[in-house]
């Protein structure tokens, strides 16, 4: 039986009237998104037609997931907001801690033992609260949560941004920072902006080398890492029909790639045989009996043009394999096209390591298409010349593809067999040599490939392709092998070409596992002590900020003029520093250290005003925070872009940052900033941001008017006496106005209001 079954049936049982009245009000045929929204307002029955990109919307999610490093300070702000449980359905995956270094058993042991302060913290707050806790080695958060909680129709958020993965079954599932998270479990209304709507017509059908990673990494190059913010993209066509419901996961997943809200997929018979084979034929069943309000009205996939505010249309028999990179996942190349650009571009072309893994592809088909690559090396007498590893997405594919043999067939091949974790995926991985430095290419199934993102090396060029790909590169060592055209020596000195991948999308005799690796909360939490060493290095008590003092903020000195990319890894490196993700005043230490200073280009090196000299940025923040002077950052495009951990917010606030000013922010760390108090703020002329000098003193002339759709004017002292005023846009709604009066949104939970 599913989890929480009941609470799926009732989500059906009001679905089709709510869909009805919604179609009503809009007045024409619905998208599965527009169904799957209406369904969802926090009034109940629709009411009104919403504007998309315009109006803010109050929803109600079904549930709430949490990934470890995202947890703690999650469930640091709800035990602020004294709550006896959470109000809907949660869970804890514990998956982001676990270092990938000699392999799963000795590796997880040594987690256990590391990160044994955290792990109990994240399982005694769930215990007290009703959440679900899902124990270190049970598998990465999107693969749990696909096979055991989500469900077509249904509305889900998760702090972690590749929540989106669980579009595969058909549902919402959005990413959002700690603070979404604790309004909807303290039994609030969760607030977005009603999204555009990208429309993915999928004709064709897969075949060969091509996987639905290709289309992901097509439409990531077509729309690059910022073409789907404020959209969910809802794919359809023969072409959506012919894949797995893994398949379409691994799709939506790499939607955090394009900044889309979210991703999904109609209702299909791939769906029907996923939830089954992970036993829950008891959704399919309630499922069916609302079919046609799980999938967009049948007019919208015969006239997409009508519908949505986009449209993208793939030939899946006509689309190449992709290899995606490096340093952002939006650079596509196909495979033909591989020779051509890497010698162009000069990056190293001997494949040092290939992984296969992460979130986005780690299912039961991922692994048996790669491991048909793996056998025919072995059975040709191949060595591989690059290293393998691999990450199981959960400990039920592990030990069936362990029961299968494919765990043994890819030792055959020297594969090293990591923890069902994130892995080399957030740097969790020590790599040998990696601080040497040096020039060198990896390929992995993952989805980001960020400068320094697996293995903390920023020569490291790392390649985004399907987990069938990343076998035949590693295999042939080279990032410019074709498989469908190449061939490989074997070590008789014989040409082998490799046949197309090809493996079962579910396994034929059904999924098994031993212990999955859930603890179920207690019955009633309420005498459940949660505990906090005050001298604690990993986990701290947060204290509230401060609320705003009503004037306006002046004598501001610039901290930094971020140029180019800054992801949220830049803001708030993960690697080694997710230890302290439930420890403000620690983590802050990483505050913005990898963006790169405008004025001298380079990393964690800007100009302290008090004294002039050149600090590293945290260390300066912390001079202005004694001295109490406020500070105001700027940035570039896509301004925290990536995760949706809210440290990137937090530690900015926690050490007295009051602005953030930028060409154009990502939806999740805008929302992140208004959320913790801050002012996230763009640039209503975009070329202002080359007025911003070094030595700037910044002054808010009409904060103390701060309203609705009314632009803020900030004056610029230079140096040398000369002013340039500018006004900044917001997106800051009346409520979101009143989250950065009382200093914080939580702070508003907290006073009961
Ligand atoms: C990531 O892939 O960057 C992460 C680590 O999963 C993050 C969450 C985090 O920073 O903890 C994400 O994508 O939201
Ligand atoms: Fe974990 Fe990587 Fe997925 Fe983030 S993208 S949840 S780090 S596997």
């Amino acid at each position: 039986m599913a989890f929480d079954i009941e609470m799926i049936k009732k989500v059906y049982e009001t679905m089709p009237e709510r869909v009805d009245k919604a179609r009503e009000l809009v007045g024409r045929p619905l998208t599965l998104s527009e169904k799957i929204l209406y369904s969802h307002l926090w009034e109940g029955m629709p009411s009104q037609k919403f504007g998309r990109a315009q109006d803010y919307v109050d929803f109600a999610p079904d549930r709430v997931a949490m990934q470890d490093a995202t947890a703690q300070m999650a469930l640091l702000q709800f035990m602020q907001a004294g709550k006896a449980e959470t109000a809907v359905p949660s869970t804890v995956h514990c998956d982001h801690l676990i270092l990938a270094k000699v392999g799963a058993e000795k590796d997880l042991a040594v987690a256990n033992t590391q990160s044994k302060e955290v792990f109990d913290f994240l399982s005694s707050v769930s215990n007290r609260y009703g959440i679900g806790f899902w124990k270190p080695g049970s598998g990465i958060i999107h693969q749990i949560l696909l096979e055991n909680y989500a469900f077509p129709g249904g509305l889900m958020i998760g702090t972690d941004s590749h929540t989106v993965n669980a579009g595969g079954l058909g549902m919402l599932a959005i990413g959002v920072g700690g603070a979404d998270a604790v309004d909807v479990m303290s039994g609030m209304a969760w607030e977005l902006k009603f999204p555009k709507l990208i429309g993915v017509k999928l004709t064709g059908q897969l075949n060969g080398w091509t996987a639905p990673k290709d289309v992901i990494l097509k439409v990531a190059d077509i729309l690059t890492v910022k073409g789907g913010t404020g959209a969910i993209v809802e794919y359809f066509g023969e072409g959506a029909k012919s894949m797995s419901a893994t398949g379409k996961g691994t799709i939506c997943n790499m939607g955090a790639e394009i900044g889309a809200t979210t991703s999904t997929f109609g209702y299909d018979d791939s769906m029907r045989r996923y939830l089954s084979a992970t036993g829950r034929q008891d959704v399919v069943d309630a499922a069916d009996k609302v079919a046609s309000c799980l999938t967009a009205d049948p007019e919208v996939y015969t006239n997409p043009e009508q519908y949505f505010d986009q449209l993208i249309e793939i030939n899946l028999s006509e689309l190449e394999p992709h290899i995606n990179g490096p340093f952002t996942p939006d650079r596509g190349t196909p495979v033909s096209k591989m020779k051509e650009e890497a010698a162009k571009n000069g990056w190293p072309l001997k494949v040092e390591w290939g992984l296969i893994g992460s979130c986005t592809n780690s299912s039961y088909e991922d692994m048996s298409r790669a491991v048909s690559i793996v056998n025919q090396a072995v059975a040709n007498n191949i060595t591989p010349k690059a290293e393998f590893g691999i990450n199981p997405g959960s400990e039920q594919i592990r030990y069936t593809i362990e029961r299968d043999g494919i765990i043994e067939a890819f030792e055959k091949m020297g594969t090293k067999v990591f923890t069902n974790a994130c892995g080399p995926c957030i740097g969790q991985w020590d790599r040998e040599g990696a601080d040497k430095q040096e020039r060198n290419t990896i390929v992995h199934s993952f989805n980001r490939n960020f400068s320094k993102r697996a293995d903390g090396n920023p020569n490291t060029h790392a390649f985004v392709t399907s987990p069938e790909m990343v076998a035949a590169l590693a295999i042939s060592g080279r990032l410019d092998f074709n498989p469908l055209t190449d061939t490989l020596l074997n070590d008789n000195g014989e040409e082998v070409k490799l046949t197309p991948p090809y493996g079962d999308e579910l396994p034929t005799r059904g999924f098994d596992v031993e212990d999955p690796g859930y603890q179920a909360p207690a019955e009633n939490g309420a005498g459940i002590q949660v505990i906090v060493d005050p001298n604690s290095q990993r986990l701290q008590l947060l204290e509230p900020f401060q609320p705003w003092d009503g004037q306006n903020i002046t004598g501001a000195k610039l901290l930094i003029k971020a140029e180019g990319k800054c992801t949220t890894d830049h803001i708030s490196m993960a690697g080694p520093w997710l230890r302290f993700r439930g420890h403000l005043d620690n983590i802050s230490n990483n505050m913005l250290i990898g963006a790169i200073n405008f004025f001298n280009k380079e990393a964690n090196k800007v100009k302290n005003q008090i004294d002039g000299t050149y600090g590293e940025v945290p260390a300066v923040q912390r001079q202005y925070k004694a001295a109490g002077i406020p500070s105001v950052v700027v940035g570039d495009h896509n301004y925290g872009e990536g995760s949706s951990r809210e440290h990137a917010a937090m530690e900015p606030r926690h050490l007295g940052v009051k602005a953030v000013l930028v060409k154009s922010f990502a939806r999740i760390h805008e929302t992140n900033l208004k959320k913790q108090g801050m002012l996230g703020l763009t640039f209503a002329n975009e070329a202002d941001y080359d007025k911003i000098q070094e030595d700037d003193t910044i002054n808010f002339l009409d904060l103390t008017e701060f309203a609705p759709g009314k632009p803020l004017t900030l004056e610029f002292v230079h140096a040398d006496g000369t002013k340039d005023t500018i006004l900044a846009n917001h997106t800051y709604n009346n409520s979101q106005i009143e989250w950065f009066k009382a200093g914080s949104a939580l702070n508003l939970i907290a006073a009961g209001k």
